[in-house]
């Protein structure tokens, strides 16, 4: 019964996340020089997420609104390298969360609400 009740979860999730690609973002125009300057930041930005979880769902169509490409990491595998890495730095695994790499300094963001205020600010 559980098994059932996640797979349906997480169908819904997948085709969720599949709608949601086919719906139009608009998204935030710069010019060449502004879009160099915002792609070299986002270098430095990943983010931790489940493909149907609908709080990542949502932070991809931020990160695709602001226009800029930020590398996703899958942390749903069980003993996978990025799920992993997670619980090991922040002793939990929730997603979305964003890993932020400052030189040294690295900064693991949770909440989906922060990650939004987070990445507009940065990025609007
Ligand atoms: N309040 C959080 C909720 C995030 C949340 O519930 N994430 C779930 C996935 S949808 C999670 O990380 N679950 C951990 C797990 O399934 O191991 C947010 O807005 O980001």
């Amino acid at each position: 019964m559980k098994l059932l009740l996640k797979a349906f979860r997480n169908g819904l999730g997948a085709l969720i996340a599949l709608i949601s690609r086919l719906i139009p973002v608009k998204k935030v125009r710069r010019n060449a020089q502004e879009q160099e300057v915002a792609n070299k930041k986002a270098e430095t930005i990943e983010l931790y997420q489940f493909f149907a979880c609908p709080f990542c769902i949502m932070s991809r169509r931020v990160i695709r609104g602001l226009n800029i490409n930020i590398i996703t990491r899958d942390a749903q595998k069980r003993g996978g390298v990025y799920r992993d890495e997670m619980q090991k730095e922040t002793g939990k695994v929730q997603v979305p969360c964003l890993k932020i790499t400052k030189g040294k300094e690295v900064t693991w963001m949770f909440e989906s609400s922060d990650i939004k205020a987070y990445l507009e600010k940065e990025f609007s």
